[in-house]
């Protein structure tokens, strides 16, 4: 199966650090995930059938992690498309700029926390779809041309 590059988007294992009293997760910049944390925000209490995102990042890094309940994320590349289910507070997904995504399935308990390489920036998001599919256009003619001026 040709999966979308590993570059942009990967499912990462967090170490839980259990002892009788419970389970402790951390997360640190540049050592379990890529990127340096600007920002983190949280979503709960999402209403059954709802669905979130529908949008993509011109330039920003996010890890997603369901620290309680689960969901699901689509995303896209412009060409291929992926599904994941986030059900524990171990695991996390890493998604890079230039990826379209679609949260759904939440179940009533869910709380997704999202860790973000930087700060809030409506002028970030590109929520059309077919404006992210030409922007991803435009991006691959212009990666092409620098790789052949590299040459
Ligand atoms: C993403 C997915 C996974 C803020 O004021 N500050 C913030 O940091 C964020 C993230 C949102 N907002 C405001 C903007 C909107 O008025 O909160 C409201 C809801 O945001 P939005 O409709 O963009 O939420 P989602 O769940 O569709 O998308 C969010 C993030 O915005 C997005 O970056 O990748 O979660």
């Amino acid at each position: 199966m040709e999966v979308i590059s590993q570059m942009k988007i990967k499912k990462i294992e967090l170490k839980s650090h259990g002892d009788k009293r419970g389970q402790l997760v951390s997360i640190e910049q540049f050592k379990d995930i890529p990127f340096s944390i600007k920002r983190v925000y949280y979503i709960y209490d999402t209403k059954d059938g709802e669905t979130r995102g529908h949008h993509a990042h011109k330039s920003l890094e996010q890890f997603l992690v369901c620290v309680k309940g689960s969901c699901k994320v689509k995303i896209d590349d412009g060409n291929i498309q992926e599904e994941f289910n986030l059900s524990r507070p171990t695991e996390g997904l890493y998604i890079s700029d230039l990826i379209w995504r679609e949260m759904s399935d939440f179940t009533s308990d869910c709380v997704l926390m999202v860790l973000a390489s930087n700060v809030y920036d409506e002028s970030d998001y590109i929520r059309k779809y077919s404006s992210f599919l030409e922007y991803v256009n435009k991006n691959q003619r212009s990666n092409k041309i620098n790789q052949k001026g590299a040459i």
